[in-house]
């Protein structure tokens, strides 16, 4: 009787099986890619987002997320999203600078002070400007960016306690000619490299030291290869979630809109995640072996200065851009 339940219970599932078919390729199937583990805030939250968006859709609107590098890295990503062979994208402001140069204009070198004066430039004027300059290069960006975080540095021989530090050090900074030229101007050894391979190159020491917000070190277990974090907060850093111009415009309306709110919620969710991580992040990073410093930012400012740095900076962004910039955290150069 036992097998015979069991034959008739399997012989109910085949038939399920074998009837027509529900679910099928969604109207719009659409591919998302981005560079993060799977435990950063960044894809728990689109999780939620594509989940939303195929519920309130009924379907139609299906995104498949790809993790962690799984369609290469940022370079080959922001190439895919500009050509359709992935929908959507959320680059870093530095790296989408290598296609939109004003994107990196939040990551000019400790302008900002605080979150509170990230907001308000980034969902206001400055983020306006930005947005505008993307969608000339065929590219979607939604309003709401996303949290990476002010960025801190790491190293292995040695803790960074001042500019003086920096001196040659190699550093890994990501694909940005801005990073480049800030590190450069504080007389380190900076080296592009994409994120995929920070790790390994840290583990071999093609590379002495990285600079990361807190969360990445953590999801990307950079405290198994570094030995000390200097609390610079040099740069904050954040995602634009991007979209390919011609499929977004293939989307009628009523669906861009579900699809817009509910990105765009993930993307303050997402930041609150963030800033609730960064109350726990540091204990635990401790708790894992990284020794952290806190140097004070007055000689990387003083160094940045002294070297051109903002002067140069200010040219190339342009003068609409740099006053945004300004009006939000005040005069820097
Ligand atoms: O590559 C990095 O360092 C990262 C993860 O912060 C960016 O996406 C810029």
């Amino acid at each position: 009787i036992g097998m015979a339940a069991g034959l008739a219970a399997g012989a109910g599932t085949a038939t399920l099986i074998g009837a027509p078919r529900i679910a099928r390729a969604a109207e719009f199937d659409f591919k998302y890619g981005n560079n993060l583990p799977l435990t950063h805030p960044l894809n728990v939250r689109s999780h939620e987002a594509a989940e939303r968006i195929r519920r309130e859709t009924n379907g139609r609107v299906d995104i498949q997320i790809f993790p962690n590098n799984q369609l290469g890295g940022d370079t080959d990503m922001l190439s895919q999203v500009r050509s359709g062979g992935i929908t959507f994208f959320t680059p870093s402001a530095l790296v989408i600078a290598t296609l939109v140069p004003v994107a990196a204009i939040n990551a000019v070198g400790f302008a900002f002070a605080d979150y509170g004066q990230v907001w308000s430039a980034m969902d206001g004027k400055l983020g306006e400007h930005v947005r505008g300059a993307i969608s000339k290069v065929g590219l979607h960006a939604f309003e709401k960016m996303w949290d990476n975080g002010f960025r801190q540095m790491t190293s292995g021989a040695k803790p960074i306690q001042s500019a003086a530090d920096m001196d040659g050090l190699k550093i890994r900074v990501p694909v940005s000619p801005l990073s480049i030229a800030m590190f450069k101007s504080l007389s380190a050894a900076p080296a592009s490299l994409q994120f995929s391979e920070v790790y390994s190159s840290l583990q071999t020491r093609i590379v002495d030291a990285q600079e990361n917000p807190l969360p990445i070190i953590q999801v990307a277990k950079l405290y198994e290869v570094q030995k000390y974090c200097a609390l610079s907060n040099h740069i904050w850093d954040g995602f634009w979630f991007i979209a390919n111009g011609r499929a977004w415009r293939g989307l009628p309306p009523d669906l861009q809109k579900i699809v817009s709110t509910a990105i765009n919620d993930a993307g303050v969710q997402q930041r609150e995640d963030i800033k609730a991580l960064n109350q726990s992040v540091q204990a635990d990073l401790q708790s894992k072996g990284l020794t952290f410093n806190q140097p004070s930012p007055d000689s990387f400012r003083a160094k940045l200065r002294d070297s051109g740095f903002y002067g140069e900076w200010k040219g190339r962004f342009g003068d609409e851009a740099w006053a945004l910039l300004e009006g939000a955290v005040g005069k820097l150069a």
